[in-house]
């Protein structure tokens, strides 16, 4: 196995396959939910939408930009285990054609049905929204829940993180032996969590509960993002009307 993240814990990155594996097989199979269930991942381009699924898989499962043009151009499937499937898709915020598109391909994806005894059930089941958390602007992201994600599926079933926390504060503050935000940096992150969940609110009407702040180039808080999702997997089936 390739390992992709910076000075990252081999030991770490392995478990994370198999992070609370119980835990998730357990919920699944007491709510009856449809499994795997899938994660789509959606952000403005560059966020780190891609990089989140290598770090969480411990390899490249996805391609990477190089930070000049969006890479990522259609969406596609990585299951974690026969209960967990991410969905990485194109970022949004590259101009009006190529968004376009790239909505057009999240809208589908999110009314795309799975049917079941003749009831038709919403084939993705929680959206994670991902932010860059060294900017400020969040204009793309206001446009892409209210113009995509919240016209699709329900509120309840988005959750958003924060990436590229070790660069909030342009790289001061990471500590690059421990691969963690020292005491300035991880306040900061904590009132960006807290303003993002009042912009959020403010711009879209959308209420959501505290995101994580993590990186995915340095692996830091990527227990924390699937400690996110385990909490909010859903409680029942996403039946379409
Ligand atoms: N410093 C830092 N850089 C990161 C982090 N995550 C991603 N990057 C960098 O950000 C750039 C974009 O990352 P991608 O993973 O390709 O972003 P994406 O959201 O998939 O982008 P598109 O596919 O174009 O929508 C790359 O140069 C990554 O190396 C992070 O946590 N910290
Ligand atoms: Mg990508």
């Amino acid at each position: 196995m390739v390992n992709l993240l910076r000075n990252a814990d081999p030991h770490g990155v392995y478990i994370m396959k198999q992070y609370r594996f119980q835990d998730i097989e357990n919920k699944i199979v007491e709510r009856r939910l449809l499994y795997p269930v899938d994660v789509l991942l959606v952000g403005g381009t560059g966020t780190g939408k891609s990089s989140t699924l290598n770090a969480i898989f411990g390899t490249e499962v996805a391609k990477v930009g190089s930070g000049v043009d969006p890479e990522t151009k259609v969406i596609s499937a990585h299951k974690i285990h026969d209960y967990l499937r991410f969905h990485d898709s194109a970022g949004l915020g590259d101009g009006k054609a190529t968004d376009f598109l790239h909505s057009k391909n999240i809208t589908y994806e999110l009314l795309k049905p799975t049917t079941i005894n003749d009831k038709q059930y919403g084939f993705i089941d929680i959206v994670l929204v991902l932010l860059d958390g060294s900017l400020r602007e969040m204009g793309t992201t206001y446009n892409l829940l209210e113009s995509v994600v919240l016209k699709s599926i329900e509120p309840g079933r988005v959750i958003v993180a924060i990436n590229q926390a070790d660069l909030a504060m342009k790289g001061r503050y990471w500590n690059l032996v421990t691969n963690r935000p020292e005491k300035e940096l991880a306040e900061f992150l904590e009132d960006k969590a807290n303003s993002v969940i009042h912009r959020l609110h403010e711009a879209t009407g959308l209420k959501i509960s505290k995101p994580v702040c993590y990186s995915a180039l340095y692996g830091y808080n990527i227990n924390a993002l699937m400690d996110h999702i385990i909490h909010h997997l859903p409680v029942n089936r996403r039946l379409l009307s």
